[in-house]
């Protein structure tokens, strides 16, 4: 009886994962541990912040944006070394895949002190952005970088300071974005920086503030068959460290061998497609039945989020 009770359960689990998730695991080294990244307080922790129909009344405005609900002011249990130009990830959790089209972006704050008690109200910058990677791909789904993965994996930038950081990790869920309703998925792990040089760039925002409601990175279309995303991502551009268009000729005292490496992994920029429509038109007459597929899942969620909890 209760091993049935149990099967089922897990399996109406099982499709929930993939609509939604949040990232509950830092891999250093290959070794993926949840240790280092601090754990949210929603009931349901893979819900996503919105500014439109917000499930809980976070939106991107609050301060909670930064590591997600309840995590700002919460450590993990511990803090992991890494090293300047090491390659890290953060994962998605309960087996879940990205299947929401839109972009992934990871940031990083300095903490003034251990990254176990700092709230990141400090200065934020981009260290890395992934946007379409299949420029023939389906806009809704596989045209997306991020599609389907179970993590966003990016590298510590050579030039930067040794010390404790916060990263934050965030896929943004474009499939309601036609009508104010992206979904915002994030986290935030916490480092000590090892072998770094140099300095905090100077692009830097605030979180929340990172985004505005208006953006048109997070305010793009899925369903108008413009593939244009802008490459930039919403938000900053990449710090990408040594190299500067402004003073190229400046020598940087840098030991590092290959400075000029570039965090951007995969942000093929997608211009040549639809040339005549440069901007992206706002998509007036999206149609709400196209979203069918993601709302069925949300919905599916809900469902099993309340079976869950009867049980
Ligand atoms: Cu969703």
């Amino acid at each position: 009886m209760y091993q049935t009770a149990t099967v089922a359960l897990l399996a109406s689990l099982m499709p929930m994962a993939n609509a939604h998730y949040f990232f509950d695991k830092l891999v250093v080294n290959g070794q993926a541990s949840a240790d280092f990244v601090r754990s949210n307080t929603r009931p349901i922790a893979y819900m996503p912040t919105k500014w439109k129909n917000s499930f809980d009344n976070t939106t991107p405005d609050s301060i909670d944006f930064r590591c997600n609900v309840g995590a700002t002011n919460k450590g993990s249990k511990a803090t992991a070394k890494v090293k300047a130009g090491d390659s890290l990830a953060m994962t998605i959790a309960v087996g879940a895949r990205m299947e929401h089209p839109g972009p992934g972006q990871v940031y990083m704050s300095k903490a003034p002190g251990a990254a176990g008690s700092y709230d990141g109200s400090g200065d934020w910058f981009k260290i890395h952005q992934e946007t379409i990677c299949n420029p023939s791909g389906d806009i809704k789904k596989d045209a997306w970088c991020t599609w389907s993965k179970d993590r966003i994996s990016f590298k510590i930038p050579q030039g930067i300071p040794d010390g404790d950081y916060l990263i934050r990790s965030e896929h943004i869920g474009l499939h309601g974005a036609h009508d104010g309703q992206a979904e915002f998925y994030y986290g935030c792990a916490q480092v000590t920086v090892s072998g770094g040089s140099g300095s905090i760039p100077s692009n830097t925002v605030k979180i929340p503030g990172v985004y505005k409601v208006n953006d048109p990175e997070v305010n793009f279309s899925v369903w108008s068959n413009n593939k244009n995303y802008p490459a930039k991502g919403p938000g900053p551009a990449v710090f990408t460290p040594n190299t500067s268009a402004t003073t190229p000729a400046k020598e940087d005292a840098s030991p590092v061998a290959s400075p000029v490496s570039t965090p951007i992994s995969s942000a093929a920029p997608v211009s040549s497609s639809t040339p005549s429509k440069p901007a992206q038109s706002p998509a007036p007459s999206a149609d709400p039945s196209k979203c069918g597929m993601y709302i069925r899942r949300h919905a599916r969620d809900i469902a099993q989020i309340a079976a869950a909890f009867l049980h």
